[in-house]
């Protein structure tokens, strides 16, 4: 069973990508054989400067080599190195209903978020996500809770496909992690997002006092903000990121000790933030050494796109024959 898993090169990684993705990816590499693709064909979907995108793609690379995927277990390469993905978002277009794309939360929150630019290739995106994961034949596609939506309609997909012309493709299914839904640290109604402003997420590449000064401001349980009741630790967004980071025991005492008044938001925010930055500590220095080598990341996502040309040409061909497009 292959694993496949896409992640955008829009800006700066966060703990959002990093629980609800990454860390989750790493340890499935030991489990399947995987392919992870930056998808650059998905990020240009909004509006973006050309000028950044290569450093962004290469940027993105180091970060995901050093939160330890690697490269000689897994595929590594980028998205638009593979036409044939495109190739077979245009067949699979011909029999995608216009109505079930329409429904897709992403495309309504985009399309508000971006007025001035809803276009075609917004309105396509689940299609290019499903055309990814069946050129590889993956099954296993790990994801956060905001890209479900979009698998299941790879299934749909999938269903159709093999129902009109023959079994080709197997279902895929998504894996979700703990960290699933991880929200935005100024909003916590909203998801942590790149594109929301560098306030509202911690960035991997945050230091101790950086992730200090972000949680500082952050909001936490709206009752124990207003004074009006000792905090409800599972209203608190925060209490979900320590879960995320902290030991269970530090967990227990804060949990008891928001509850009675006895710690205040801000020891439980210097907790937190100790403990963020120790996760991030191995991942900052890996990143380093990386950077200081950027031909050899060049040189591995070249590798990857040939091992992933390879499997998508082979898929490509079995499609158009099953399709009549081929002999
Ligand atoms: N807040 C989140 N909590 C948990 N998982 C998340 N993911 C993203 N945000 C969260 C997961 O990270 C993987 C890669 O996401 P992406 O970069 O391809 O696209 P995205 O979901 O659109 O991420 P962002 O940060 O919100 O980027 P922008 O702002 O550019 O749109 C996915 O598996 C996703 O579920």
């Amino acid at each position: 069973m292959t694993l496949f898993s896409g992640i955008q090169p829009t800006g700066l990684l966060h703990i959002g990508n990093y629980f609800g993705a990454i860390k989750n990816w790493v340890k499935l590499q030991e489990k399947y054989p995987s392919i992870f693709c930056i998808v650059d064909y998905h990020a240009i979907t909004v509006p973006y400067d050309p000028k950044t995108m290569q450093d962004k793609i290469l940027n993105l690379t180091i970060d995901l080599i050093a939160c330890g995927i690697d490269p000689k277990k897994s595929i590594l390469f980028v998205q638009s190195q593979v036409p044939e993905a495109t190739e077979l978002t245009w067949i699979l277009n011909t029999i995608t209903p216009i109505g079930e794309l329409r429904r897709m939360t992403q495309f309504k929150d985009k399309s508000q978020e971006h007025p001035e630019s809803v276009n075609m290739g917004l309105f396509d995106y689940p299609v290019l996500m499903a055309a990814d994961i069946l050129l590889y034949k993956a099954q296993i596609v790990p994801v956060g809770e905001d890209q479900v939506q979009h698998l299941e309609l790879t299934r749909e997909i999938t269903r159709k496909f093999n129902k009109t012309f023959g079994q080709t493709f197997l279902e895929p299914k998504s894996i979700l992690t703990q960290g699933s839904r991880i929200m935005s640290l100024t909003d916590p109604a909203k998801k942590m997002s790149k594109s929301s402003g560098p306030e509202t997420y911690i960035s991997l590449s945050d230091s101790p006092e950086t992730i200090f000064k972000k949680l500082s401001t952050a909001m936490t349980d709206p009752a124990r903000q207003r004074k009006t009741d000792p905090g409800t630790p599972d209203k608190c967004n925060l209490y979900h990121l320590h879960k995320l980071v902290s030991s269970s025991k530090e967990l227990d005492y804060i949990a008891k000790g928001c509850q009675k008044a006895q710690i205040g938001c801000l020891e439980c925010k210097k907790l937190l933030a100790d403990n963020l930055a120790r996760e991030l500590a191995p991942i900052q220095k890996k990143r380093k050494e990386l950077a200081e080598n950027p031909e050899k990341i060049k040189k591995i996502l070249a590798d990857g796109t040939e091992q992933a040309r390879k499997i998508a040409q082979k898929t490509l061909i079995e499609v158009k024959k099953k399709m009549g497009l081929t002999d």
